[in-house]
C-alpha cells in the first residue's frame, strides 16, 4: 500500500521508524502496562507512539506534554493495551477466557494495535450525519472532503491554473498526494474572500488559512466548464446555482446542509448539548494524528464528508435518510450517525438498504446516556448499532490541578507524589464492562465500547471500517455500478 506523502517520510539522519513508519505491524491486544523510564514496557503499542498531547497524557512513559495524573484526561480508549492507572485495580475475571484470566483489563478497543498495519488514506471518506462541521477545527480543517466536481482546477498566485504532478489528481496542486483545501491555499480567488471576510465566517488560526467555507463562498455560485473544469467567466457571484456534477444538489464543494437545504454544512445547534456535536464526532473518527496537537482520530489519514442532518442529535427520520442516500452517491465508504430519530420511516430503511447495496459500511448510535430506546436507523438490518459502556468510577476524582489550570507548588508537589506512588487522581477502575446499555438492550447491539455515550462510541468506530476500507480487501467489496442519483431538482434555494 502507499501512503500519501502527507504520512511524513522518513528523512536522512531521522530515526528508522516512527508513528507512520511503526517498527512492529504487531497488532494484537498487549496486557503490559507502561511502565516509567528507564524501564521500558514489554509491549510494542508503547514504541512509536503519536505525537498528539492528550493520546497518552497520563502514562509515565508518554512522550508527549503536558503530563496528567487522571486516566480520564487520556484517550485510554484507544489503547490496546491496560493503563497504568487500571493494571492493578482492574483484572479480567472471567475464567472462561483463558487467555486473559487474571490480566490487567486492555482499557480501550485497540487502535493503538490497528495503527500498526494502516492509518488510513485521504481517498477513503466518512460521512458524518450530524449537526454539522466547525470548518476551523485545527485537526479537521484539511481533512474535509472536496467534490470536485463542483470546484474549478486551483489557481497559482499569477492566475494560472496550477498544474499538478504528472500522474496525480488534477486538482492536487501541491503535489501531496491528497486534495484538499491546502491546494488552494494561493489562488487569489480565495485568498481575496478571506481578505475580504463575511459573516459567519469559522476563521482558523492563523486567519489567512482556507477552511472549506471558503470555498464555499468563493465558489458555492459558480458553473464549471465540464470539459476544461474552469469556471464559467461571469458565473461566480452572480448568485445562481449550478449542479456541475448532475449529484441532484447544486454547488455541494463540501458536503450539504439538509436542515436548512443550502450546501453549507457549518454546524449549529439551537440545543446547547448538542453545540458542535458534528464536528466532535468527525474528530473521533479522523482528527490530525501525529502533529503535536490535541488527541487523535481512528482513521488519522481519512477524509470527512459534512453532512447536516438536523440541529441537534435528535433528528427528523426522513432527513437523516436523504442524508444517507446523498453519502452513499458522493462515495464515501462509511456512513455514521452518532444521532438518530424515533420513528420508522420506511423510505429511511430503504436509503439503509441502498446504501448497504452500494458497499458502504453504516455505523449508527443505538441508545445514548443510559437508555434502552431504540433509535432509528440503528435499527434496520444493515447498521452496526453503537453503545457505549464505561468504567465504574468514572468521573470520580480530576486532576490536581486540571490539565488547562495554572499549576501551584501545592499541585505540583501533590502530582509528583501521586505519579512517584505509581497513582493517578482518578479513583481507580476495577472495570471498564460496567453496562450502560449492554444489560438493557439485548442482542442488537454490535459493538459495545468504553465511552461515555453511544454518540462518543459511534464517532469512534467509524474510524475503525475507515481505515479498514483502505484495506484492499474491504474496498474490493465495493460495488463497480454506478448509483442511480436520487429524484432531486438540480437548483436549489439561496441560502439566508
Ligand atoms: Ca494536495
Ligand atoms: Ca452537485
Ligand atoms: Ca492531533
Amino acid at each position: 500500500m502507499t501512503l500519501p506523502s502527507s504520512a511524513g517520510a522518513l528523512t536522512a539522519g531521522a530515526p528508522t521508524h516512527d508513528f507512520e513508519h511503526p517498527a512492529s505491524q504487531d497488532t494484537s491486544q498487549q496486557f503490559s502496562p507502561p511502565v516509567a523510564p528507564p524501564a521500558r514496557a514489554a509491549n510494542v503499542q508503547r514504541q512509536d507512539t503519536p505525537a498528539d498531547p492528550i493520546y497518552d497524557q497520563s502514562e509515565p512513559d508518554t512522550v508527549n506534554s503536558p503530563k496528567s495524573t487522571n486516566l480520564y484526561a487520556e484517550r485510554f480508549d484507544l489503547f490496546g493495551f491496560p493503563s497504568s492507572l487500571s493494571a492493578n485495580s482492574a483484572k479480567y475475571g472471567d475464567s472462561q477466557q483463558g487467555h486473559s484470566a487474571g490480566q490487567p483489563m486492555v482499557s480501550g478497543y485497540n487502535a493503538a494495535g490497528a495503527w500498526k498495519l494502516e492509518r488510513g488514506r485521504s481517498d477513503v471518506t466518512v460521512a458524518i450525519l450530524d449537526t454539522g462541521i466547525r470548518w476551523n477545527d485545527q485537526g479537521l480543517r484539511d481533512k474535509i472532503h472536496l467534490n470536485t466536481g463542483e470546484l474549478p482546477l486551483p489557481q497559482n498566485a499569477d492566475r494560472s491554473t496550477c498544474t499538478a504532478p504528472a500522474g496525480a489528481n488534477p486538482y492536487d496542486c501541491n503535489g501531496d498526494g491528497v486534495v484538499n483545501v491546502e491546494d488552494y491555499a494561493r489562488d487569489l480567488r480565495v485568498t481575496a474572500v478571506i481578505a475580504q471576510g463575511y459573516s459567519g465566517r469559522d476563521a482558523p488560526t492563523p486567519p489567512t488559512l482556507v477552511t472549506g467555507q471558503d470555498l464555499i463562498h468563493a465558489f458555492g455560485d459558480c458553473q464549471i466548464d465540464p470539459g476544461t473544469h474552469l469556471a464559467v467567466p461571469g458565473t461566480c457571484g452572480a448568485g445562481k446555482h449550478y449542479d456541475n456534477d448532475h449529484s441532484g444538489y447544486a454547488n455541494d464543494i463540501a458536503g450539504w446542509n439538509f436542515f436548512d437545504n443550502t450546501n453549507d454544512p457549518t454546524d449549529r445547534s439551537s440545543y446547547f448539548a448538542a453545540s458542535n456535536h458534528g464536528s466532535g464526532r468527525a474528530g473521533d473518527a479522523a482528527e490530525q494524528g501525529n502533529d503535536g496537537v490535541g488527541s487523535i482520530g481512528v482513521c488519522p489519514h481519512c477524509q470527512v464528508m459534512p453532512v447536516r442532518v438536523w440541529d441537534t442529535f435528535v433528528s427528523d427520520g426522513n432527513t437523516f435518510g436523504l442524508g444517507i442516500t446523498y453519502a452513499t452517491d458522493r462515495g464515501a465508504q462509511v456512513i455514521e450517525g452518532a444521532d438518530g430519530n424515533l420513528y420508522h420511516s420506511a423510505f429511511t430503511e430503504r436509503a439503509s438498504q441502498y446504501a448497504y447495496d452500494h458497499g458502504a459500511v453504516q455505523t449508527y448510535s443505538g441508545d445514548d446516556l443510559n437508555t434502552a430506546n431504540h433509535n432509528y436507523p440503528a435499527n434496520y438490518g444493515h447498521a452496526m448499532l453503537i453503545q457505549g459502556t464505561v468504567p465504574d468510577t468514572v468521573g470520580l476524582g480530576q486532576n490536581a490541578p486540571p490539565p488547562k489550570g495554572t499549576p501551584s507548588p501545592l499541585s505540583t508537589a501533590f502530582n509528583a507524589a501521586l505519579a512517584t506512588a505509581g497513582v493517578g487522581t482518578n479513583a481507580p477502575p476495577t472495570t471498564y464492562f460496567r453496562g450502560a446499555n449492554t444489560t438493557q438492550y439485548g442482542g442488537k447491539s454490535s459493538i459495545s465500547m468504553e465511552g461515555a455515550t453511544g454518540s462518543i462510541n459511534t464517532g469512534a468506530p467509524r474510524g475503525e471500517p475507515a481505515w479498514s476500507s483502505a484495506r484492499p480487501w474491504i474496498t474490493s467489496r465495493r460495488s463497480p455500478c454506478t448509483p442511480t442519483r436520487p429524484g432531486r431538482s438540480s437548483s436549489r434555494p439561496p441560502s439566508g
